[in-house]
This record gives structure tokens, C-alpha cells and sequence, in this order.
């Protein structure tokens, strides 16, 4: 009985493997005042994604953009407009730290790990340091942080 569930997910698992590094996804990333977790914040605020996978960051409300902070090595900086929709393709493995600047302090932050975590101590360090300057929602970038694997 066991063994046939462990088998059964090995089986799913192993597919999404294939899947994703065949056909790239695009995701989407919502830029809100408020949702469940709070305000001023970044729906999903973790999202796992492939390199060749692609971000949109939807301006669903108004007065939000986004800046990477801490990103791996040879990716490319980014830096939206206010209230404008922003694609980004991912280059590279890693792990992806970026924020709102006119909410940061309000930890108006999120994360995006591609494939592995090759850069996970320079993402450590960026995390720190917002969460050291937050005012508000403590924590969240923390618990973002968190689910990086
Ligand atoms: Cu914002």
C-alpha cells in the first residue's frame, strides 16, 4: 500500500520535472494594496519557477512597481514603471529577492526561486537587511525565505 503511493507520486513528480523544463511557463505576479496576508504585497509573494519561465507583474492596484534587489550572478537587474505590466524572462538559477520602493518599508517584497538556490547566502544577506528596515508586516519576507529549497 505504501509503496504503491510513493510510487504514484515519484511518477507525478518525475512528469512536472519533464514538464517544466520542456515547455517554459508563465506566471503571473499581482501587485496589491491588501490581500490576506496584509497590506501593500506581492500575490504570490514565493513563486517557484524554471529557467526559460516567464513573470509578469500585473498592476492590479495603483501606485506599485518592482526592483530586484539580490539576484543571481549574470541575471540582469530589473526595475519596472509605476502601474505598468513588466515581463521578465528568467535567465538563470537562482534565487530572485525584489521589491516595491515606495512600499519596502511596508515589506512590499517577494521572492522567486528559478531551479536551484545556487546564490542562497547573497539572498540571505538582502533578506536581512529589508527585514531590518521593514516598519510593517514584519516577517513576510521571512516566510517567503522560508520555502526557498
Ligand atoms: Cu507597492
Amino acid at each position: 500500500m505504501v509503496k504503491q503511493t510513493k510510487l504514484g507520486r515519484l511518477a507525478v513528480l518525475s512528469l512536472a520535472v519533464f514538464s517544466t523544463s520542456t515547455f517554459a511557463a508563465h506566471h503571473e505576479i499581482k501587485m496589491l494594496d491588501n490581500n490576506a496576508e496584509g497590506s501593500m504585497v506581492f500575490e504570490p509573494g514565493y513563486l517557484k519557477a524554471e529557467v526559460g519561465d516567464t513573470i509578469t507583474f500585473i498592476p492590479t492596484d495603483k501606485g506599485h512597481w518592482v526592483e530586484s534587489r539580490a539576484i543571481p550572478e549574470g541575471a540582469e537587474k530589473f526595475l519596472s514603471k509605476e502601474d505598468e505590466k513588466f515581463t521578465l524572462t528568467l535567465t538563470h538559477e537562482g534565487v530572485y529577492v525584489y521589491y516595491c520602493p515606495p512600499h519596502r518599508t511596508m515589506n512590499m517584497t517577494g521572492i522567486i526561486q528559478v531551479g536551484k538556490s545556487v546564490n542562497l547566502e547573497a539572498a540571505q544577506k538582502e533578506v536581512d537587511k529589508i527585514e531590518k528596515r521593514t516598519k510593517e508586516n514584519k516577517g513576510r519576507l521571512f516566510e517567503y525565505f522560508d520555502q526557498v529549497k
